[in-house]
């Protein structure tokens, strides 16, 4: 796909993060590392990824807002556009030597995501999309799961941990959806989950206590994949809410329909 000057940009930014990242996993056990919560943890590899992002997006489009995992929110002189950033997606498993970490970069632009670029530098699978443009990984064009069968369905979700509130309402929907679907994985990546929904590698996603920068460029991939997005409560702010519902067209609305299932 012949993409936009930004959606250049994003990718050239996650590629040289990438490069990064994956010396650096090479040599995981030598990571300082500085706790910032039960289970999370920040790596000084997580830092110097997103400072090489914003090094190479707010060089190139310094008027552009900001939302970063790492260095948080910062207006830009252009109020409509900004950056949501994950350096590091799935950092508990980059920090445990597992190969499943992506960068994840996305671009917002009055309030919609328009562009995102979801990057698995370990595996050198890049993922990427832009409004009206459709979806790719690496040369291929992405679409999701054909499959109508819930039976024959699976999903991915996050399990919190730690202290997470999430966790008694993660544990409902496990037990309401397990009986009725082929299984559910959890593999620690939420913009990876995205993008296997979109690769159409599994058929639905769900993460209740997600943050934006985790999903932002995913969602643009599910939808340009051909799939659908919505909020865990009807009617409200995906971001704002912070509870993510993503799956094929056949099994959204039944995915939903188990989902927002009252406790
Ligand atoms: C991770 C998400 C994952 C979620 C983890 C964590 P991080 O993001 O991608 O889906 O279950 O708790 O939030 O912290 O690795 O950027």
């Amino acid at each position: 796909m012949q993409g936009s000057a930004n959606l250049n940009l994003m990718i050239k930014a996650a590629r040289k993060a990438g490069r990064a990242l994956v010396k650096d996993f090479r040599e995981v056990e030598n990571l300082q590392v500085s706790s910032k919560g039960p289970g999370d943890f920040v790596s000084k590899a997580d830092r110097e990824a997103e400072r090489i992002i914003k090094e190479e997006l707010r060089g190139a489009r310094p008027s552009y807002g900001w939302l970063g995992e790492e260095t948080g929110e910062e207006a830009g002189e252009d109020p409509t556009r900004r950056w949501i950033v994950d350096p590091l997606d799935g950092t508990t498993n980059f920090l445990h030597g597992l190969p499943h970490w992506a960068v994840s970069i996305a671009l917002e632009h009055k309030g919609e995501v328009v562009a995102g670029v979801v990057f698995d530098a370990a595996k050198d699978e890049l993922y990427y999309a832009e409004k009206g443009l459709g979806a790719f990984m690496n040369e291929t064009r992405l679409r999701v799961s054909g499959r109508r069968s819930m039976i024959e369905a699976i999903f991915a979700t996050g399990v919190p941990f730690g202290g997470k509130s999430t966790l008694p309402a993660t544990l409902q929907d496990l037990a309401r959806l397990m009986p009725v679907c082929a299984g559910v994985r959890r593999f620690g990546s939420a913009a990876l989950d995205l993008a296997y929904v979109a690769a159409g590698r599994y058929e639905g996603y769900w993460e209740r206590g997600i943050n934006a920068w985790d999903i932002a460029a995913g969602l643009i991939l599910v939808k340009e994949a051909g799939g659908f997005c919505g909020p865990v409560r009807e009617g409200r702010d995906i971001f704002e809410q912070g509870a993510v519902i993503a799956g094929n067209a056949e099994l959204f609305e039944l995915l939903c329909k188990v989902i927002r299932q009252p406790a």
